[in-house]
């Protein structure tokens, strides 16, 4: 056989299964096309990551002896969708087949079984990366009317042995996030973050991203991704040594001004290929059982790894593709025009939507308290947000963007990923955060021209999904409050709330508007 092995932007890893055995005579491909870098409006960070990552991993194939075809954006033969140019590739270099590992996309996925009979067959390749399957996950969530994430993860846990004890969980409880919840004191140092110097193959990139894409959203001034795995191992030790024993305590809480925190940002990287889930759970846990991080820390981050990461991967590929058109609180308002500009007197959201923009990246907890948390309370429409969350973080690949954003940010997959909706107050964020000081609107007051608009939007949100929600055991209490309120104050805040929404700008569809 002659192979030609397509590797795609998120399979950059040197001991993927299409790499293994690879027989004399074998091709490996890679190819930058049109089709992926506009099928949303990408970050300009996310497009230069992936194009300087790609062209750095074939460097490192060549190394290695490796025979390599790298296919440049620019190129007038270039096919310009990924099936395309490698067929036209596999033709070029006499190849009988094309093998690929399973991509991060069931788009491509389903593209690439539709030719495993063609002419020129196409073998696609189980992705053993992660530390399960789809396969495997599917034979566990069989029968469960209820798959929950906490029992997946135990599961995960004894079957690694990643924090465990004999058979018994490492400090005799599985989960410590109760001491996961501080916010962050009046003056705390948060150090630096790593900084990688950008060599001429990044610049290229760059200049080429900024040409071609200069109507997607960010900017590329505070470049600071790893685009080798020699950067991604540095990213990890700062992580390791910095970071991680206070990551825990500190998880939840937002900062008006540092991005970052105490937060990995390794998802980008894992997520691409650079580092693996195994080989990064593994030296968390070290940190622990050699004393130098505290176990809050790193079971918390276990859990996102070892628990979430694959819990959200295995529900992806179970339940695509009805899961993209699951809209259970049928939703159907268009993206909030200022989720591209941050203009919004808003601070929190302002803040998040800045901080989006300047570094293709905000943590967890501004992506589901804040920008998640409000589109959920306006009703905002699950495709809607999925394709802005899919496109403005260097970390997104559907796999895992979908599920969080449609399954946990807006509870349109009617509860796999989270038994109740993460909806909150500004109470909320003024407790987690140093935003509201800085905000023109009060957290405290729900309705007049100062109240919060997160308020009255909360309460609108609970009383318009009543039928839905309010048989929920988990939100039984806070329908509990709903109810003992008052006639007069629930139409107050209902008409505050609809004030709100009916002055609220949304954005056009991508491909009907400039993204800036
Ligand atoms: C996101 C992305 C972009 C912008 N460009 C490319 C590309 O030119 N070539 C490529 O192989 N992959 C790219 N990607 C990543 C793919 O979109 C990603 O591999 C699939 O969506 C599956 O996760």
């Amino acid at each position: 056989p002659r192979p030609l092995v397509l590797l795609l932007g998120d399979q950059l890893s040197h001991d993927l299964a299409s790499l293994r055995g690879l027989p004399e005579g074998g091709v490996v491909a890679l190819c930058e096309v049109a089709a992926e870098s506009s099928y949303v409006p990408h970050h300009h960070q996310k497009i230069a990551l992936i194009l300087s990552a790609m062209r750095h991993f074939a460097t490192e194939l060549r190394d290695r002896g490796h025979r390599v075809h790298y296919s440049v954006l620019d190129d007038p033969d270039n096919a310009q969708t990924l099936v395309s140019e490698a067929e036209r590739l596999a033709g070029l270099y006499g190849c009988d087949e094309v093998r690929v590992v399973r991509p991060g996309e069931w788009r491509l996925w389903q593209a690439m079984r539709q030719r495993e009979h063609a002419a020129l067959p196409w073998r696609l390749i189980e992705d053993d990366r992660f530390f399960t399957t789809p396969e495997d996950f599917a034979a566990w969530a069989q029968g469960r009317k209820a798959p929950r994430m906490e029992h997946f993860y135990r599961l995960m846990r004894k079957r690694t042995g990643l924090l465990m004890e004999d058979d018994q969980p490492a400090g005799g409880q599985w989960n410590f996030d109760h001491d996961n919840r501080e916010p962050l004191p009046e003056s705390l140092a948060v150090p630096e973050p790593p900084h990688h110097r950008h060599d001429a193959v990044t610049d290229d990139v760059m200049a080429l991203v900024a040409e071609h894409f200069p109507t997607h959203f960010g900017n590329l001034e505070n470049f600071h991704w790893p685009v080798t795995r020699r950067q991604a191992l540095g990213d990890l030790r700062h992580f390791l040594e910095h970071l991680l024993p206070d990551f825990g305590r500190f998880q939840d809480a937002i900062s008006d001004t540092d991005p970052f925190l105490f937060h990995s940002r390794l998802s980008a990287a894992l997520n691409l290929g650079l580092l693996s889930p195994r080989e990064v759970c593994e030296a968390v846990e070290r940190e622990y059982r050699e004393g130098r991080a505290p176990l809050n820390s790193v079971e918390g981050y276990i859990r996102q790894v070892l628990g979430w990461r694959e819990y959200v991967r295995g529900l992806y590929w179970t339940r695509m593709p009805d899961y993209k058109r699951r809209n259970a609180l049928v939703t159907s308002r268009g993206l909030p025009a200022f989720y591209w500009s941050g203009d919004t007197d808003l601070h929190c959201l302002k803040r998040a939507i800045e901080m989006t923009r300047d570094h293709a990246y905000a943590h967890h907890i501004q992506r589901l308290m804040v920008t998640g948390n409000f589109a959920l309370l306006c009703d905002v429409a699950p495709e809607a947000l999925c394709d802005w969350y899919l496109a403005v973080y260097a970390d997104a690949c559907e796999w895992v963007e979908l599920p969080n954003t449609l399954g946990m940010v807006l509870h349109a997959d009617g509860g796999l990923m989270g038994s109740k909706p993460y909806c909150a107050s500004g109470k909320y964020i003024d407790r987690m955060s140093d935003h509201c000081r800085h905000c023109r609107f009060n957290p405290k007051q729900v309705t007049g021209p100062d109240a919060c608009p997160f308020n009255s939007l909360y309460w609108a949100f609970l009383e318009r999904h009543a039928d839905t929600l309010s048989g929920n055991p988990r939100m039984k209490l806070i329908y509990g409050s709903l109810r003992r309120m008052n006639d007069d104050k629930r139409a107050a805040m209902r008409e505050q709330a609809d004030a709100f929404l009916a002055e609220l700008e949304t954005a056009p569809a991508y491909g009907h508007g400039e993204h800036l």
